[in-house]
């Protein structure tokens, strides 16, 4: 097996492809904690695999990550791949296999990338538990990053105002903010909280930045969208669970669903 990512992405969507007998995708979903659920709405099932099936991927580490790519046709003719799961930097695999999905996807034919999460709040006075938010922005706090030599790639429109405009067609009530991406394992300090909000932060997780790093490198278009499912440590009185995450998530599957499946029909 090779040691360049970009070889091994091509490998697995080689054989990610013959396995669904699909000759080539347009979108990639992104399903983080809390969003696998709305996966059903998007469309039709062509195939399911386990990602440990296909060559670079990391076996699910995190309850209510399925580990599975599912193959989808929408209404309209599109070929969606959605990742029910994702790898997280914090696994400490490293950080290619957290990039690898994306690279994989795009590889396999895909030119615009959906990446969710589920997220902290750091604006409570304005962001309700349960609704999404259009990622606008990020800042990557994670001390990692997808790319090494001279890729200066620009990342002026990262999260591409075309996708959000269309997001903001289908949805008028979709607040923007800015991703602000620790490593994790633990959620951040209040301190951490207060820094982020600080430096101009909306949200705060674990995941998605380096994903919409490897996605703007190789030249696909990037829509995210975080589920708040919780306020920035030491907003409110409770400490954090991620069982809390999950509920919130099953909660408002059929919205988010709904959001996705249409997002997707105007691409
Ligand atoms: I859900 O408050 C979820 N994921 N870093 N902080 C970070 N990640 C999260 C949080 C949070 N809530």
């Amino acid at each position: 097996m090779s040691n360049d990512p970009y070889a091994l992405a091509a490998t697995a969507a080689a054989a990610l492809k013959s396995t669904a007998g699909v000759e080539s995708f347009d979108v990639a979903l992104v399903m983080g904690s809390g969003w696998v659920p709305a996966a059903d709405a998007i469309g039709t099932t062509v195939a399911e695999i386990p990602v440990t099936d296909l060559p670079g991927f990391a076996p699910p580490a995190v309850a209510g990550h399925a580990g599975r790519i599912r193959a989808v046709t929408t209404a309209s003719g599109r070929n969606v791949l959605i990742f029910l799961g994702r790898t997280h930097l914090y696994e400490g695999l490293g950080v290619e296999p957290v990039v690898h999905g994306v690279r994989t996807a795009i590889a396999a034919g895909v030119s615009t990338v959906v990446l969710t999460n589920a997220a902290g709040g750091l604006r409570p006075e304005h962001q309700k538990v349960g609704e999404p938010v259009l990622i606008s922005d990020h800042i990557n706090l994670t001390g990692a990053h997808p790319l090494t030599g001279a890729r200066f790639v620009d990342m002026t429109d990262t999260y591409t105002p075309r996708l959000r405009d269309l997001a903001r067609e289908v949805d008028p009530s979709l607040a923007e903010g800015v991703y602000v991406a620790f490593r994790g394992p633990t959620y951040e300090t209040p301190a951490e909280v207060r820094m982020s909000r600080i430096l101009g932060g909306d949200m705060v997780g674990m995941s998605t930045v380096l994903e919409a790093i490897a996605a703007r490198e190789g030249g696909a278009e990037v829509l995210g969208l975080s589920l708040v499912t919780n306020p920035g440590a030491g907003l409110v009185g409770e400490p954090l669970n991620h069982q809390e995450v999950l509920e919130v998530g099953r909660a408002t599957a059929a919205r988010m669903g709904v959001l996705l499946a249409n997002v997707v029909d105007k691409l």
